[in-house]
């Protein structure tokens, strides 16, 4: 990745009253946290992205992973408005997996959801969301895009990616014993150079396909997800849960 000069030209901060919830400035641009505000220093914003249908215990913990390894000031979670990889298939509406993404984020002090790329209009592109921040936010405020040890591989693929290299850190949080070659040889053969660290985590071989044939199935989220992310899901009744009374029910 590239050194700071490299990076665009970030507008400045408008707005620093004190968030207690990420104990940094407030955002500037909707919910965004505030970075940035002392020039003497550099931030680190964590930068996960998913589709989030629905967030679960995977996502959460390897974003707290990168958050303590990498000493991040704040991971933010953004649920993709429109996922680039996924448009041939049904995915929840963007109100819902932000609701249960921010749900889910809510009792960590570090954590913050936002609705950055959920209100965004036409496919998600990460170089374009990671172009908007870099327009955000003041150049002493680096990017740490965090990725499931799945994904890391595929980010040679994804539009654009010269500008994501260019932009951000890459954090790919894989499983112990997980098998690296394959990422490792995508980004030695890209035409452009990434800055990729590689974060063990404890197995969660969770996915979000798996919480939704429990749910359809009537079965438990229990240990897996956040029980917030259970009841909204049982609420609103997604994945072909049943709604009835609140806490009835196998399902939660
Ligand atoms: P997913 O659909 O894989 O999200 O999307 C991940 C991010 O990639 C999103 O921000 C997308 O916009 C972006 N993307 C994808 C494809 C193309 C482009 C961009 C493009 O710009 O061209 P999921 O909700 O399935 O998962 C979210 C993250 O959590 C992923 O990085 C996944 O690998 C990871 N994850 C886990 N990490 C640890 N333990 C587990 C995990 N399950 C998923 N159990």
């Amino acid at each position: 990745m590239g050194g700071s000069a490299d990076r665009g030209e970030g507008s400045t901060m408008a707005n620093d009253a004190l968030d207690p919830h990420v104990g940094v400035a407030t955002a500037v641009r909707g919910d965004l946290p505030a970075l940035g505000q002392d020039p003497s220093r550099t931030y680190r914003l964590g930068i996960m992205g998913g589709t989030f249908d629905p967030i679960h215990n995977g996502h959460l913990v390897a974003a707290e992973a990168a958050f303590d390894r990498l000493g991040l000031d704040v991971v933010v979670f953004m649920p993709a408005g429109s996922p680039a990889f996924k448009q041939d298939k049904q995915v929840s509406a963007g109100e819902d997996r932000y609701a249960m993404t921010l749900l889910a984020t809510s009792d960590n002090p570090h954590f913050t959801a936002s609705r950055f790329e959920v209100d965004r209009a036409g496919i998600t592109y990460t170089a374009e969301t990671l172009t908007r921040l870099r327009e955000i936010y003041p150049n002493n405020v680096e990017f740490y895009f965090i990725t499931g040890a799945d994904a890391i591989a595929e980010v040679v693929t994804w539009r654009d990616a010269g500008t994501i290299a260019r932009l951000a850190h890459l954090v790919g949080a894989t499983r112990p014993g997980y098998d690296l070659e394959s990422a490792r040889r995508a980004f030695a053969e890209a035409s452009c150079e990434f800055d990729v660290t590689y974060l063990e985590i404890p197995a969660l071989a969770i996915s979000s396909s798996y919480l939704r044939e429990r749910v359809s199935a009537g079965q438990s989220l229990r240990y897996l997800t956040p029980d917030v992310v259970t009841g909204y899901i049982h609420k609103h009744e997604l994945y072909g849960a049943h709604g009835g009374r609140y806490g009835q029910g196998r399902g939660l």
